[in-house]
């Protein structure tokens, strides 16, 4: 059966990564498939905002290296939050290196992402070794892995899309889920589909980013999860705007399933 039909707690049995179903259980109690991409500069606009927002996400995604006064109590803060408002923190760090090295990024360092974040970010550019890297954590940790890129003129090809996919498959007690930009997958239910690059009424910024609506994003694109940043963070009511992108996108699934 295509995951496109499937409510979420139905997929829960299709899935290996115990975060995966978490994150699955998060999403039908709080009514929400909105990934907040928390795009901001400091401490304090990340946790006001993580406040603001939280009742209305199932995951807060950081690049926890554009924050300019980081310190440890920020990520134990931001846990908190998490906790509180009961979503899921992904770190966005797009790990690309050598097994070794993302190992070490993944632990160690100044920002320790494994302990805080359930769920990160890879691409699939170097094959399995960051996979293995990290795969001893499974129990405690998911990844998305990066198939397609939602920028303009990107170098991703159709050949490397499923290569990446293939890969994935191998590491299903791993992954959470692929990051791409058209419905792929349609027969593994336990993989979701995570999807940026949404905005109501934009087309685009001037480096590349490329947008769609939330209905398309859901009803055309295939996202199981969509990923708005600036959507929300620039609007002058952040709370306002959460609860609107929810509203929608939570539709336009229910409107999918029934299709
Ligand atoms: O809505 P925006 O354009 O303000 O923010 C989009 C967010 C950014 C990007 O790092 C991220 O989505 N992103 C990603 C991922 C993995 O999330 C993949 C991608 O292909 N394009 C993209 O914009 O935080």
């Amino acid at each position: 059966q295509s995951r496109l039909k499937l409510q979420y707690t139905d997929r829960i049995p299709f899935t290996k990564n115990p975060v995966a179903k978490r994150l699955l259980k998060i999403i039908s109690e709080k009514q929400s498939n909105l990934c907040l991409a928390a795009d901001v500069l400091t401490g304090t606009e990340l946790l006001n905002l993580a406040e603001e927002v939280g009742p209305y996400i199932c995951i807060l995604k950081t690049h926890i290296d554009i924050i300019e006064d980081f310190n440890e109590n920020l990520t134990k803060h931001l846990k908190d939050i998490s906790q509180r408002h009961n979503f899921l923190l992904l770190e966005d760090r797009k790990f690309a290196d050598i097994g070794k090295v993302v190992q070490l990024q993944y632990t160690k360092g100044v920002f320790k992402i494994s302990s805080w974040a359930k769920l990160i970010t890879q691409h699939a550019i170097i094959g399995p070794g960051a996979l293995q890297a990290v795969k001893q954590n499974s129990e405690d940790l998911g990844v998305f892995l990066l198939t397609e890129i939602s920028t303009k003129d990107n170098l991703i090809s159709s050949s490397y899309t499923k290569a990446a996919l293939e890969m994935a498959e191998g590491f299903s007690h791993l992954i959470t889920g692929i990051v791409c930009q058209s419905p792929l997958f349609l027969d593994k239910p336990g993989f979701l589909q995570l999807t940026p690059g949404v905005k109501l009424n934009s087309i685009g910024d001037s480096l590349g980013q490329q947008y769609s609506s939330p209905e398309n994003v859901i009803l055309e694109r295939g996202a199981d999860i969509a990923v708005v940043g600036r959507g929300i963070t620039e609007a002058t009511d952040r709370a306002q705007a959460a609860e609107k992108y929810r509203n929608l996108l939570w539709e336009a699934y229910q409107k999918r399933v029934e299709m």
